[in-house]
């Protein structure tokens, strides 16, 4: 099957053989969304999430040439302790393999790691989009491709509120990612509960969304489909303080000159910043209640496929 050495942690094995739930988490947001040790603290509690919804936890890392799958406490505690650990975005994946040394993996390329590990679902707070300004920049992130080349069902609070949203579901739609609301009418804006953009469908029954999966994938797609959930909105960041920090972060990036692959990171620190560490506080328990549902529908969807094998 595959050339490239997955390390699969007993438990994921063994929950991948029963058919049981398994849910593959990135490990990016450990290294370059938050400051050590809130950034540990935060794996697990997202890993804890996970088995509350009704599933196995699966973070994904890069290490010795190898893709961990179900990242071991020693293995999370090192990266997010490690300074300097790159962002592995999908087109890094294959020169850090080759390489050896250790990478965090983005939404785009844990994807890539879930497939080959044949997990059919993953989540996280705020997937990759379409950028502010892409009209002229072209940043479009890799997490939107990679949806259109993984099949594996994401489960996310939207996508980041840094981005164009607008831009964001036209370029889903384009390329045929189906994106449906788990008991929401909007699509969500990461720790803000709407993006007061409309989902094209909300799906109420968990049921039903484990259908959704499987009907895009027996229809011959070899693609992601994203279901958002929204945060709980008592937590939830005011939807017009977090755009005014995300506009002012945005001016700092220009003065600074901050582009590429380097802009995610720069943003949300900027608007974490300007908002005193709430919005930082807000991603944490975002990440968490995401996980949590992602467990969930997981658990529905694993359900799904034994029942159909027993007909
Ligand atoms: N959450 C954070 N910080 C991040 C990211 C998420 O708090 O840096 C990441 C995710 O890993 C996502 C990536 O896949 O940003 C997208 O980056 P880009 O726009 O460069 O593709
Ligand atoms: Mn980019």
């Amino acid at each position: 099957m595959t050339g490239i050495p997955l390390v699969v942690a007993d438990e994921v094995a063994q929950a991948l053989a029963d058919g049981r739930a398994v849910v593959a988490l990135e490990s990016n947001v450990i290294t370059h969304g938050l400051p050590y040790p809130d950034n540990a603290a935060t794996a697990y509690k997202v890993e804890g999430a996970v088995r509350g919804g009704g599933a196995v936890p699966a973070t994904i890392g890069v290490d010795g040439g190898r893709l961990l799958i179900g990242m071991s406490e020693a293995d999370i505690e090192r990266f997010a302790s490690t300074p300097g650990i790159p962002k592995v975005s999908s087109r890094d994946l294959p020169i850090v393999l080759a390489r050896g040394g250790p990478g965090a993996t983005t939404v785009a390329s844990s994807l890539v790691a879930a497939e080959l590990a044949g997990i059919p679902f993953f989540a996280s707070a705020g997937i990759g989009g379409v950028h502010r300004g892409a009209e002229t920049t072209m940043d479009i992130s890799s997490d939107l491709v990679q949806f259109t080349r993984s099949k594996v069902a994401v489960v996310c609070a939207g996508a980041k509120n840094i981005l164009d949203l607008n831009l964001t579901m036209e370029y889903l739609e384009t390329q045929c990612v189906p994106l449906v609301s788990y008991r929401s009418d909007d699509f969500p804006a990461f720790y803000c509960a709407s993006s007061g953009i409309r989902s094209p469908h909300r799906i109420d029954d968990a049921d039903l969304v484990a259908r959704v999966v499987e009907n895009h994938w027996a229809a011959g797609n070899d693609s992601a489909v994203v279901i958002t959930t929204p945060h709980r909105a008592e937590d939830a960041v005011d939807s017009e303080v977090a755009e005014a920090a995300v506009r002012k972060a945005l001016v700092a990036a220009e003065r600074d000159g901050v582009k590429g692959n380097a802009i995610t990171k720069y943003l949300l620190r900027a608007v974490d910043e300007i908002t005193g560490g709430r919005t930082a506080q807000a991603n944490m328990a975002v990440l968490i209640s995401t996980a949590e549902v992602g467990g969930e529908l997981a658990a529905a969807h694993a359900r799904h496929r034994r029942s159909g094998r027993e007909h």
